[in-house]
């Protein structure tokens, strides 16, 4: 298990659409471990391989700020066969520090996937859960939070990203 290192906005890989997981070999679990590690290290609860520099298609999940705690979760190739209701959630993300956006998501879903051990799952999410599942699956998309951003919003984040960039080049 290694911590790897974090991609930020406006990084291209983020962008990337990623490549489906062919079968979970030695390398795509060693993924998952550092995926797993590094979303601990870093205090966050859902973390996509395109984040630290992978544009393949993996997920790791561990929410715990629910009124329940929900297990480790780690998902290859995850879709959402069926999503229902709707919460508003103000989301953050370990990629884009410090911005943070109301997002309207499915409230319910039903996801299937390829576990850590290669079996085919299916899991249903409400609340908390369901909003970090559809967030990752985002990322495998190249989507992103501030997508959903108003663009005075995005126009400020992106410049103070930039002013932060260049300050810290001429260090
Ligand atoms: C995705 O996000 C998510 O800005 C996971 O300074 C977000 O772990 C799922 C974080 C909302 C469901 C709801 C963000 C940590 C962590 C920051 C994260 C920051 C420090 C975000
Ligand atoms: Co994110």
């Amino acid at each position: 298990m290694a911590v790897r290192e974090i991609r930020t906005y406006p990084d291209d890989v983020l962008r990337v659409k990623a490549e489906p997981v062919e079968a979970v070999d030695a390398e795509v679990r060693q993924l998952m471990d550092d995926l797993v590690a590094t979303m601990h290290a870093s205090a966050g609860i859902g973390l996509a391989a395109p984040q630290v520099g992978v544009s393949k298609r993996v997920i790791v999940l561990h929410v715990k700020m629910d009124d329940l705690d929900h297990p480790l979760t780690v998902l290859a190739n995850p879709e959402i066969v069926e999503g229902s209701g709707e919460i508003e959630f103000e989301e953050g993300c370990l990629s884009l520090p410090g911005f943070n956006v109301w997002i309207d998501r499915f409230s319910h879903v039903k996801v299937k996937g390829t576990d850590r051990e290669g079996t085919e799952v299916e899991l249903e999410a409400d609340g908390l859960f369901a909003v970090a599942l559809q967030h990752e699956i985002d990322h495998l998309e190249g989507k992103l939070i501030i997508d959903s951003a108003s663009p005075i919003k995005r126009a400020f984040y992106s410049k103070s990203v930039k002013k932060q960039m260049a300050k810290a080049g001429q260090l």
